[in-house]
């Protein structure tokens, strides 16, 4: 018997992507749920050709099914996961709020498969987009290397903030269009906004022809969440409780594909040689490096494909055991989706 697939939130931008991949790779599973709030209830939606129609959350939906991936907001997921796991299949949550419980594993495929293996509460988390956006390619140095630092700038593209974010990003950049002083003096920007938009923006500022240092919500220390996530999620799913972890993240107007900026410190020499042979060796990892031609990876080209890309390697000039490094990887797919239906084909073997 083909294994019975459950995506919850499957109306959401991620939930699309969900969609589209499990229509697109090795068609492993049998029945196909989908599962949205009751609002979104009786809907139609495609998957693998034909059109599913969409059942509400109740407890009753995860009878008989084997493996569910939520991707629903983090007080959804508090309350349905643990009655969804508690009726049978592996849960495999993509919110927050179980990422750093310690009996729920924290899984990336390409680093540690075998943790989705030891999952005493039924529940399997996958990591922020952001902190997935760099994992395949720092895991990989970490295996030879031994990662001891990490100083991150983090170029979050808007889908981050979900539906809402791409929307307000194509507003704000039709209400400016056409007016070519626009973003020259001291607030004409959000004056020519507040003309034409109302103020329900998911971001705290103007996104168009603007980087808005702030991504998540408010953490003591004036940390945002995301930079703490950054900082937790990254031990967790390396290993290395004591990794030192900096970071700084910056919400950026390109629709979708996280860029992250790297500063990794390695506990002995590595050279941009070495980078380049373990990084082309990753099956997940692009390699595209070659600045005396202007080639790295930029998020327009990565966006809508799976693999992470890395470039502008260089070894630090003052850092001893140092490299910096450029990543792009899109955050829907690897950052979200496709890193949940990598989890899901990973303990379906086991079934
Ligand atoms: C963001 N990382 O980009 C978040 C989404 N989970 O806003």
């Amino acid at each position: 018997r083909k294994p019975t697939l459950a995506l919850v939130g499957a109306t959401g931008a991620v939930g699309t992507v969900m969609r589209e991949l499990v229509s697109t790779r090795d068609d492993i599973w049998g029945e196909i749920r989908l599962v949205a709030s009751a609002r979104s209830a009786g809907k139609l939606l495609q998957v693998r050709g034909e059109d599913v129609v969409v059942q509400a959350l109740t407890p009753e939906v995860f009878d008989g099914v084997d493996i569910a991936i939520f991707d629903v907001p983090d007080e959804v997921s508090a309350e349905w996961v643990p009655i969804a796991a508690s009726r049978g299949p592996i849960v495999i949550d993509k919110s927050g709020t179980f990422r750093m419980d310690p009996d729920v594993p924290l899984v990336v495929p390409e680093v540690n498969p075998r943790d989705a293996f030891n999952r005493p509460r039924n529940i399997i988390s996958t990591p922020n987009c952001t902190t997935l956006s760099m994992m395949a390619g720092i895991g990989a140095l970490h295996a030879e290397f031994t990662l001891k630092e990490l100083v991150v700038a983090s170029y979050q593209a808007v889908s981050g903030a979900g539906v809402a974010g791409p929307a307000r990003l194509y507003d704000e950049i039709e209400a400016l269009a056409g007016d070519r002083t626009v973003g020259s003096t001291v607030g004409d920007v959000r004056k020519a906004l507040a003309n034409k938009l109302s103020d329900d923006s998911p971001f705290p500022a103007p996104i168009a022809f603007n980087v808005i240092p702030w991504a998540g919500s408010y953490k003591e220390g004036g940390w945002a969440s995301e930079e703490l996530k950054l900082r937790n999620e990254s031990r967790k799913i390396l290993g290395i409780p004591d990794l030192k972890v900096s970071a700084t993240c910056v919400r950026v107007p390109v629709v979708t594909t996280h860029s992250l900026a790297v500063h990794a410190r390695f506990e002995r020499e590595i050279t941009v040689a070495d980078a380049h042979r373990i990084l082309e060796a990753a099956p997940t990892v692009v390699l595209v490096d070659d600045p005396q031609n202007g080639v790295w990876p930029t998020p327009i080209d990565v966006v809508g494909t799976d693999p992470t890309y890395i470039g502008r390697i260089r070894q630090a000039v003052d850092f001893p055991n140092t490299l910096d490094l450029f990543v792009c990887g899109d955050n829907l797919r690897k950052g979200a989706a496709l890193n949940a239906a990598e989890i899901a084909e990973l303990v379906a073997s086991e079934l």
